[in-house]
């Protein structure tokens, strides 16, 4: 088994019923269990401004699919919550599952770049994991959380309290 953690985000169709609902399904997800979840964030878009804002969360996940099964079944998850592929770069959306780490696994080809290119710029990414990683951790390739999360603190999201 190996721990990957996946960041959960929404900006449509009620996206705390859908960030919530996410987290329930990764729950039961196949050869896998559901070691911690991070508290939900509002956040601000990145990219195009003229969308509502984000429901973020961080989940790690004791998992036994490879990285690309893996893959397959956070996509099932967001086809089955409406998602519409294709649409506008860093546009709205119902349900985005993205594998941010992989152990400590690099990867790199047509559908999975790991760890995931976004994750040491994004606040919306590193305060979340930080309710679930022990203060040393390190993100391959990028440094300490520690180091990381001051050159982002500008853009903190807004924890929401626990539901
Ligand atoms: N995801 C995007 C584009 N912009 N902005 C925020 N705040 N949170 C996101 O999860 C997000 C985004 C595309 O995946
Ligand atoms: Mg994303
Ligand atoms: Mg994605």
């Amino acid at each position: 088994m190996i721990t990957a953690y996946i960041a959960l985000g929404s900006n449509l169709d009620d996206p705390l019923a859908q960030v919530r609902q996410a987290m329930a399904e990764l729950e039961r997800l196949e050869e896998s269990a559901l070691q911690a979840a991070s508290s939900l964030y509002r956040s601000t878009p990145m990219g195009p401004a003229d969308q509502p804002d984000y429901i973020n969360a961080v989940v790690a996940l004791q998992t036994g699919l490879a990285p690309h099964a893996l893959l397959d079944t956070l996509q099932a998850i967001e086809q089955a919550h409406g998602r519409q592929r294709g649409a506008q770069r860093w546009g709205p959306r119902t349900l985005d599952l993205d594998v941010l780490l992989y152990g400590e696994e690099t990867i790199n080809d047509q559908r999975l770049t790991i760890p995931h290119p976004g994750i040491s710029e994004r606040a919306f990414v590193l305060f979340p994991l930080q309710e679930i990683v022990a203060p040393d951790f390190i993100i391959p390739g990028h440094g300490s959380l520690q180091e990381l999360l001051p050159r982002v603190a500008a853009d903190r999201p807004e924890r929401l309290p626990d539901a």
